[in-house]
């Protein structure tokens, strides 16, 4: 297997975190870079919040919350039931006790005049990361959603507020023509020996990172294999909106609605087997099992990509 090979991750939340630790777990935590979503950031009760880097952190550190996928085990809402029982805050957004430590740190830092790279360098490396974790970007580009019922919403406003429910007319990544890559994502990229797309959202998690300024570009120019790993099993997103969200676009829920999102990105597509073969694609393709519910189906499906993708070159 790759072991010597320099492998970049694009991904979200959960999904692409439970990808992230079976390749962590089977490579050597220096040959990996994951370049995460931050369009789902948001200023909050006055801290930065990342959920989808902190997803990954936490996943990364063994610290993730099992039954949620995102927030940190063993944490309780004590500060936060408290901001609502005093003062009457609305708390929609829940933050753990625990958590508030990653946000109240990167915050201070942020306010300190560093870098979202830089800050989220020192909260990995305080945890234990050996693999680089980057933002896709130091700019902010928040997504924003407009939906029939309600208007445009920011990006937890929909997702958490509303749950997803508003019907999806398009999506803005605002400042998105105003940023640009940092040189961590672009050297990573540029000495990357195969790029990988974690099974994330392709419209809210994927989309929000090739839409930094500079991103498509990079990686249409690379000549190594640029990998996506289907959301889509048997017609149906594993956790979230994907399906949904396809649905209201008017698409097909299928792995091959998928890999022609990517269409120009990527030259190889890992389907499920559960899924349609893609038929007269001109794309690469395997068909593996692609649900990770335990840790050996998360290196197993680390492990199949990796090795697929080390035999094109036989
Ligand atoms: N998801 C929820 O469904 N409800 C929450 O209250 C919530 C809070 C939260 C706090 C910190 C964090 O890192 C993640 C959190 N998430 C919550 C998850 C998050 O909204 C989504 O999973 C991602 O933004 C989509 O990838």
């Amino acid at each position: 297997m790759a072991l010597d090979k320099d492998i970049v991750v694009l991904l979200g939340g959960v999904g692409g975190a439970k990808l992230a630790s079976g390749l962590a777990q089977i490579l050597p935590g220096q040959r990996l870079t994951f370049v995460v979503n931050t369009g789902d950031d948001f200023w909050h009760l006055g801290l930065r919040i990342c959920p989808d880097l902190d997803t990954v952190m936490y996943t990364l550190a063994g610290l993730v919350n099992p039954d949620l996928g995102w927030g940190l085990k063993g944490d309780s809402a004590v500060a936060l039931e408290t901001l609502n029982s005093f003062y009457g805050v609305d708390t929609w957004f829940r933050l753990g006790d625990k958590d508030l430590a990653t946000h109240l740190q990167r915050s201070q830092l942020l306010r300190c005049g560093r870098s979202l790279t830089e800050a989220t360098g020192r909260l990995s490396k305080s945890l234990g990361l050996d693999a680089a974790l980057l933002p896709m970007s130091d700019e902010e580009i928040p997504t924003k959603i407009e939906t029939l019922e309600l208007g445009e919403l920011g990006f937890q406003e929909y997702f958490v507020k509303h749950r997803w429910q508003p019907a999806l007319k398009s999506i803005r990544h605002a400042g998105s023509e105003k940023s640009s890559l940092t040189t961590q994502v672009r050297s990573a990229l540029m000495a990357a020996d195969m790029v990988l797309i974690a099974p994330s959202n392709p419209w809210l998690s994927v989309a929000p990172i090739l839409a930094v300024k500079g991103m498509r570009d990079l990686l249409t120019s690379l000549d190594v294999p640029v990998v996506a790993v289907t959301p889509i099993i048997g017609g149906a997103a594993v956790k979230g909106p994907t399906a949904k969200i396809m649905s209201e676009l008017g698409q097909e829920v299928t792995a091959a609605n998928i890999a022609n999102f990517y269409t120009g990105i990527i030259n190889g597509f890992v389907n499920d087997s559960q899924n349609e073969p893609l038929g007269c694609s001109e794309l690469r393709s395997i068909q593996v099992n692609t649900l990770m519910k335990t840790e050996d189906d998360k290196k197993s499906l680390a492990r199949a990509t990796l090795d697929w993708v080390e035999s094109w070159g036989a």
